[in-house]
């Protein structure tokens, strides 16, 4: 028997069971499985998805490797998918570190400076990467920087593509292909769920016989699209770039981004906030007094998402934190906002979600 691969997500081909991945009706012929079929042709999204539950097997078994890693973070989640776990099983490793989807950015923002923050990020982790660059997947840029990085980096081996589920690897290897083969429709199968890719897909590549090899990503738990229903995923996840929206907040003042996050400001002056989210989501300010009044009526109708079925099995939680001086507040997958001064913080947001502070990456 001859066992063969789905191209797009790298199962082993099957005709028993419909309901297992990597199911073909017509074994003989089929190189992507029906599955992958339905995500390309129909625009569908996927059932079967990658489970964190042999994750750490995946990449355990991928770092003693002797290859040359592409470590891909997402920009517009970069605080999380720059993942300490990762990044700990990556440490003495050969690595390039590709912040991917920099096409959702203002295309006034500068690219370099957000390179040099990401190295500071880097060094504070002592982190040691080869090289350091941004593309983006979607519109095929920068990919031919990333081509010269590797093949200065390679010597001779597989290049591997590490990082969180959704920041883009199969996407940038599709990219990668397209740029070097006659190659016009994508390879590997790629979508906005998470988990998409399920085992490695080895596409041989370089003269030398040797091959980008795509991998699994890890799930995070605490992102906002493991609280929602995939219905709602087109209204999070911005689709074009990115128009910041800046907000002058005054003491007593409250934010809400949609129903996911509601921040209240203490501020002794002024405050500057500056929103980077789809323009899909509906941003409310309003006076803190009006707050519980908003989260009681308008859940699920103004503020939404979450939708009304989603809020069934949600709930929130509040925090406060004090910020001073330029930081980003990175809400894992929905954005990040920027605040320029001297505030407290209540926020409010949804149970098994996470904030993470930085330095402030533009503005
Ligand atoms: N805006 C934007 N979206 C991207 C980019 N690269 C990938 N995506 C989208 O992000 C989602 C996840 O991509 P995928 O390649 O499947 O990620 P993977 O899980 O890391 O392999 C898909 O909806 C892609 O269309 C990019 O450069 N820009
Ligand atoms: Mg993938």
């Amino acid at each position: 028997m001859i066992i063969k691969k789905c191209n797009g997500c790298g199962s082993i081909l099957q005709d028993n069971d419909a309901n297992l991945a990597g199911y073909t009706p017509k074994l003989i012929d089929a190189v992507i499985c029906q599955r992958c079929f339905r995500i390309k042709h129909y625009n569908e999204l996927p059932k079967i998805v990658a489970s964190n539950e042999d994750y750490l097997q995946v990449i355990n078994a991928v770092v003693k490797r002797k290859a040359l890693m592409v470590f891909i973070v997402d920009i517009f989640n970069f605080k999380a998918t720059f993942n300490d776990l990762l990044i700990e099983k990556l440490k003495n490793k050969d690595v390039i570190l590709v912040i991917n989807k920099v096409d959702l950015l203002p295309k006034s923002s500068n690219l370099a400076k957000i390179t040099e923050w990401a190295s500071n990020q880097c060094a504070k982790k002592g982190f040691k990467v080869l090289a350091i660059g941004v593309t983006s997947a979607k519109k095929g840029s920068y990919i031919d920087e990333l081509i010269k990085a590797i093949d200065l980096a390679r010597k001779e081996r597989d290049v591997y593509f590490i990082g969180c589920a959704n920041v883009g690897k199969s996407s940038i290897i599709n990219a990668l292909l397209r740029r070097t083969t006659s190659a016009n429709l994508d390879l590997i199968t790629t979508s906005i769920i998470p988990g998409t890719t399920l085992k490695e897909i080895r596409v041989p590549y370089f003269i030398d016989n040797q091959a980008l090899v795509d991998t699994p990503g890890l799930i995070n738990e605490k992102d906002i699209l493991n609280q929602l229903f995939p219905t709602s995923y087109r209204t999070i996840i911005p689709s074009s770039e990115i128009r910041p929206v800046t907000f002058q907040m005054l003491d007593g003042n409250s934010l809400f981004i949609a129903g996911l996050a509601c921040l209240s400001f203490t501020i002794p002056s002024k405050l500057s906030v500056t929103v980077y989210c789809a323009r899909s989501l509906y941003l409310h300010r309003c006076k803190t007094s009006r707050v519980e009044e908003l989260f009681n009526n308008q859940l699920g109708l103004l503020l939404i998402p979450p939708t009304k079925e989603e809020l069934e099995a949600l709930s929130y939680t509040e925090e406060e934190f004090k910020i001073n001086g330029k930081k980003t507040l990175w809400f894992s997958g929905f954005g990040f906002i920027i605040i320029n001064g001297k505030c407290n913080i209540r926020l409010k947001r949804i149970v098994n979600t996470e904030v993470y502070i930085t330095d402030a990456i533009i503005g």
